[in-house]
């Protein structure tokens, strides 16, 4: 029950298998890995399909035309699919003060001739959703940047590129990733929030929407089930890094469910009930003290999948039912103006604040029961 296979729909990019384990104190760990390697190793494992930067795909290969053309051989004997690709605008020093939003003009020019390649190939790939993690966009001191003029020239980044995938007739949605910091002191469009806002003042808002990461709202303090229902309720729930995290503290980018457990647990069951139909993508890092990466690529799937059926036991579950119901859940579906009541019935209305802030809710019981199913006791 818990082996994965490509209907499941889980994804990886070829950086999370593909990392050598470099960090700021430390060397390699691990040698590079040759992507075609990895395709075949994920499709083995029961992986749906492989992401990719533009960069990664020169692991072992540095002649590009080579390297895709070997990467194509691989997905061809392999069946896998590329559903989500993405630049690399942030190893190169060149993109030290951002790549969009860098003060200089002509590395704005160099950053968006990157992605309108990899764009082309991505698209060629049939990769429907192409991913913007502006990592280096943002600063160390609010004295170095005017962050409204730098919004300026990030929203004019879309505009071109959405405007390029129209102009092609390319099937392609974009998808912003937030993150709060890290590797810039703070990174602009930090949390799910501000890049909904920011894609309001886009030219082509329809194409543009969120692939936002577990860890990176929780590094900023954040319910990442919440925000995954918000981006889900405006309609811009384009894509998904799953991974674990404890709380605010560095990027930890650790497997599924190895950080936050109870989130992860709710987070399943949302994505499972609450309309996600994309690939289940995972960003994560084999420990830097792993050999074999394979296990952990192993382990993002079996997580999920185990979650999947504990969530799938819970909504089943008649006292979990009865707790929502003692808890009057059901009745939130209710607006408060049901048909042909008017705003006068409503003021008019007779009503008892002293009784009603004496009512009970059951959301001690329904945690403990989701608790007791996570654990496996139920
Ligand atoms: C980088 C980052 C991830 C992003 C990737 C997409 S690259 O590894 O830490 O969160 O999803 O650019
Ligand atoms: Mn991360
Ligand atoms: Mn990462
Ligand atoms: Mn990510």
């Amino acid at each position: 029950a818990y082996t994965p296979r490509p209907e499941d729909k889980f994804t990886f990019g070829l950086w999370t298998v593909g990392w050598e384990a470099r960090d700021p104190f430390g060397d390699a760990t691990r040698a590079p890995l040759d992507p075609v390697e990895s395709v075949h190793k994920l499709a083995e494992l029961g992986a749906y399909g492989v992401t990719f930067h533009d960069d990664d795909l020169l692991a072992v290969e540095k002649d590009r035309a080579k390297a895709i053309e070997r990467f194509k051989g691989a997905l061809a004997d392999t069946g896998l699919k590329v559903p989500m690709a993405t630049t690399n605008l942030f190893t190169h020093p060149v993109f030290k003060d951002g790549a969009f939003t860098s003060n200089d003009r002509d590395i704005r020019r160099y950053a968006l001739r990157k992605v309108i390649r990899n764009i082309d190939l991505a698209a060629e790939l049939g990769a429907t959703t192409y991913v913007c993690w502006g990592g280096r966009e943002g600063a160390e001191s609010d004295g170095a940047k005017d962050v409204r003029v730098a919004l300026d020239r990030f929203k004019e980044s879309f505009d071109i590129l959405t405007s390029y995938v129209i102009d092609k007739g390319y099937d392609l949605r974009f998808a912003i990733e937030p993150k709060p910091n890290e590797p810039r002191g703070d990174i602009l469009l930090p949390t799910i929030g501000h890049a909904l806002a920011f894609i309001n003042s886009l030219e082509h808002p329809e194409l543009v929407g969120l692939n936002p990461e577990v860890g990176h709202e929780q590094m900023a303090g954040l319910n990442f089930v919440h925000g995954i229902a918000q981006a889900l309720w405006h309609g811009k729930l384009f894509h998904i890094d799953l991974n674990g995290q404890h709380g605010p503290k560095y990027d930890q980018d650790l497997i599924f469910g190895h950080g936050d457990l109870k989130s992860a647990f709710f987070l399943v069951d949302l994505l499972e009930n609450g309309g996600y139909e994309g690939p289940r993508h995972f960003d994560y890092k084999p420990l830097r003290t792993d050999v074999d990466v394979w296990p952990s690529a192993a382990a993002n799937m079996r997580t999920y999948l185990i979650l999947k059926e504990k969530a799938a036991a819970y909504r089943a579950d008649p006292e979990v039912a009865e707790a929502l119901a003692a808890s009057h859940a059901p009745e939130l579906a209710r607006p408060a103006l049901a048909e042909g009541e008017s705003l006068a019935d409503l003021l008019s209305e007779d009503f008892d604040a002293e009784a009603a802030g004496q009512r009970d809710r059951a959301y001690t019981r329904l945690n403990q029961l989701a608790i007791e199913h996570i654990l496996g006791v139920r």
